[in-house]
């Protein structure tokens, strides 16, 4: 469900985080698995930042070889899906390898009050587009851990890709019992064999809520300084 403009968020608050996931150099046009126009959101991304005082920044960080990757598989190609021991996978281009410049953060990701940086995807033979819960659908990351000692129950999600790392974090937090919203202009999509318009329905299937950055109304963090370049 869209979230009416009118529904004004308002104010950042103790119980809320904003989780950035995957601005990684690998995701942004000319990286290895480009999300069109994931360049385009780091500004709004970074204006996010600036009105959330709790901010985790998730960072896809795999091994080389990772069973998620074509090339570990002979004869696929990327975007080719394939059945793993966890079920079906899609496969891609070699990626966000551990410690590559691919992997790093945009240079222009500027949140440097976020608290937590969650490394998913470490596990060679499982995947993780999620940043609660790996592929399995068992092992945890220790997110939902950290949220909750922290006293969050409400999540603001934005990033790369809307429909495999956003949308797989969003789901694992409503079954996690968090508050969902996913901050559609601050996200961008792969888009491959509809994986956008699938992901859209299971969202809001699980109660995920989707909204624009400017129905965030309050910015707690704006005595900040500006320092976009
Ligand atoms: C992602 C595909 C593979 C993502 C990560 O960040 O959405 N997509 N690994
Ligand atoms: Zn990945």
């Amino acid at each position: 469900m869209i979230t009416p403009a009118s529904t004004l968020l308002t104010h950042d608050s103790p119980n809320r985080a904003l989780l950035v996931i995957d601005v990684q150099n690998d995701f942004i046009p000319g990286g290895a698995l480009a999300v069109p126009g994931g360049d385009e959101i780091v500004p709004l991304v970074n204006q996010l930042g600036r009105q959330f005082e709790r901010v985790v920044l998730a960072q896809d960080w795999h091994p080389a070889g990772h069973a998620s990757f074509a090339s570990s598989h002979p004869g696929k190609n990327p975007f080719e899906v394939i059945e793993l021991s966890y079920g079906p996978q899609t496969l891609w281009p070699d990626h966000c390898i551990q410690g590559s410049p691919g992997a790093q953060f945009h240079p222009d990701l500027n949140i440097a009050h976020a608290q937590l940086i969650v490394r998913k995807g470490g596990n060679r033979q499982v995947d993780s587009y999620s940043a609660f819960t790996e592929a399995d659908q068992t092992t945890p990351t220790g997110l939902a851990g950290n949220l909750r000692e922290r006293g969050i129950d409400t999540l603001f999600l934005c990033g790369l890709a809307l429909d495999f790392c956003v949308a797989w974090t969003a789901l694992h937090a409503r079954r996690e019992g968090f508050a969902t919203y996913v901050v559609l202009d601050a996200c961008r999509a792969i888009d491959t064999a509809g994986s956008c318009a699938a992901a859209m329905a299971q969202m809001q299937a699980a109660g995920v809520q989707f909204i624009q950055a400017r129905q965030l109304g309050g910015a707690s963090r704006g005595a900040l300084p500006d320092v976009v370049a």
